[in-house]
């Protein structure tokens, strides 16, 4: 936990009670610090009572002497309607921040790498701290990943927090400063939250504010509005920027061509065969925390071991067991055509599992992809939603449940596959019609999978 001792003489009010809330109060109660907490939700106000931190209704919050407003990230400050103790702490003159800022102001002489971008985040944080790790560097990795930024443990001047910031963490920062700020790519998300797409944009943006000279800004270039951004960074006087490009030589920067990570310099590194990180999505997530670790002194040759070691995040394109040369991928956490169509540009011979409760489009937008694809088994409510739009384009069986979905997909690819094949679980559809969440339906198809006759269980035991 983060001794936030720092903030001693301040007091504070945490709105929302969840994983950063909760880690928010713990690590303020622990220093000694005053604060009042609430949450609309009242299982969530019993776990602070249990912590001993006192819950205040909304309408009886004293702003006077309080020093800020931390807010959980889910909770909407400004669109598309802050919440009412958000209005109040702006009506009372108070600053809104998130638990970020305060490990920022806790931890002031340890090195910070901040991640953002619409997609691969989580997998470019994870892929950083596990090549600091391997190269025997200390550092933490949290934030929008999922462990609560006080929550990590203190590093001191020696460490390296690697952080997941999202566009609503990054708006609630006003002193955090990235020794490296990594911006991966950037398409519309969050509007509701941001107003407009310049509006998303500049929240993420931030990540950028305070970097000073000397610090490194490494920029996918890809998309129209994050080349702009480079373009900015690049004339900020004293910041390293790198751009990172795929398919096309990059001057100063690192691109991915033909299979291979180039360096500003043209060191080559093989990446057409790292089975964790499979896709032109993960060669931009690969070529980013290769700009980001040679910045932070990692020599090459650990960063390629890290590369190859990564071993995957859970239910991202997560390989989970074989049988023969059919390999089952677990991409649960693909609740959108978007998330989806990633894992399918990354394979061919697909015997693919979608299905659950549709988003707006369905799998429309996927028809690019469906030349890949073997066979389709659906499952869940979207059953007849997805049925109508993949008719006369792709073969489909209608399963009703994952279990059924799996066998059916399994017997099929052992049946027509002669050779590598990958029966894949990528939704593109939330869980919740037959699930908890993503989490639990990949869970159940993992264990399901490594069950199967005949199956090798691979990756990571859970
Ligand atoms: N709540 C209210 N009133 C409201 C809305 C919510 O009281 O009007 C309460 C809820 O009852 C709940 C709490 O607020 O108790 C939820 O807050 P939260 O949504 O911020 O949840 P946390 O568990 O604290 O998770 C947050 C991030 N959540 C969001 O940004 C939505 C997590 O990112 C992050 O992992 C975690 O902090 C630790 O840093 C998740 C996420 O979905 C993965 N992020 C979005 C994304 O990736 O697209 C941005």
């Amino acid at each position: 936990m983060i001794d936030l001792a720092v903030l001693k003489g301040s007091s504070f009010v945490v709105l929302g009670l969840a994983r950063s809330g909760l880690a928010t109060v713990r690590a303020l109660s622990a220093a000694g610090i005053d604060c009042v907490a609430w949450d609309d939700n009242a299982a969530s106000r019993e776990a602070a009572t249990r912590l001993g931190v006192p819950v205040v209704e909304p309408a009886s919050i004293g702003w006077s002497g309080v020093a800020a407003l931390v807010i959980s990230p889910g909770i909407p400050s400004h669109l598309p309607k802050p919440h009412p103790v958000a209005a109040a702490a702006r009506a009372a003159g108070k600053k809104i921040v998130c638990d970020i800022e305060l490990l920022a102001r806790a931890q002031p002489k340890a090195g910070f790498v901040g991640i953002t971008g619409t997609n691969g985040k989580s997998t470019t944080t994870a892929l950083i701290g596990h090549i600091l790790v391997e190269a025997g560097r200390r550092c933490e990795v949290g934030g929008n990943i999922g462990r609560g930024a006080l929550d990590l443990a203190p590093l001191g001047p020696s460490g390296i927090y690697v952080l997941e910031l999202s566009s609503y963490q990054l708006e609630l920062l006003d002193s955090f400063r990235a020794n490296v700020a990594v911006w991966l790519n950037i398409t519309p998300d969050h509007i509701d939250r941001h107003g407009d797409m310049a509006g998303y944009v500049a929240a993420k943006e931030n990540i950028f504010a305070r970097q000073r000279p000397g610090d490194c800004a490494v920029i996918g270039i890809d998309d129209r509005p994050s080349h702009a951004v480079y373009d900015r960074m690049a004339a900020r006087s004293g910041i390293a920027a790198v751009p990172v490009a795929l398919e096309r030589p990059v001057a100063g920067g690192v691109s991915f061509r033909a299979g291979m990570l180039i360096d500003a310099d043209g060191y080559r590194v093989d990446f057409s065969d790292v089975p964790t990180l499979p896709g032109d999505h993960n060669a931009q997530n690969a070529a980013c925390a290769w700009a980001a670790c040679r910045w932070l002194d990692v020599p090459r040759e650990k960063i390629v071991a890290g590369l190859k070691s990564y071993p995957g995040l859970p239910h991202r394109q997560e390989r989970v067991a074989s049988v023969g040369q059919v390999i089952y991928v677990n991409d649960s956490k693909a609740t959108n055509a978007d998330a989806t169509a990633r894992a399918l540009s990354s394979y061919r011979d697909i015997y693919w599992i979608l299905g659950g409760q549709a988003k707006e489009g369905g799998v429309a937008p996927l028809a690019p992809w469906f030349d890949r694809i073997r066979h389709a088994f659906l499952i869940g409510e979207a059953t007849e939603l997805f049925a109508s739009q993949l008719e006369g384009k792709l073969a489909y069986s209608r399963c009703g449940d994952l279990k059924s979905a799996l066998d059916a997909a399994h017997q099929r690819a052992l049946r027509e596959a002669h050779g590598a094949a990958v029966v894949l679980l990528s939704p593109a559809c939330a869980s919740w019609d037959q699930w908890k969440s993503y989490e639990h339906r990949g869970d159940a198809f993992r264990a399901m999978a490594r069950a199967l006759p005949g199956a090798e269980s691979l990756g990571r035991a859970a």
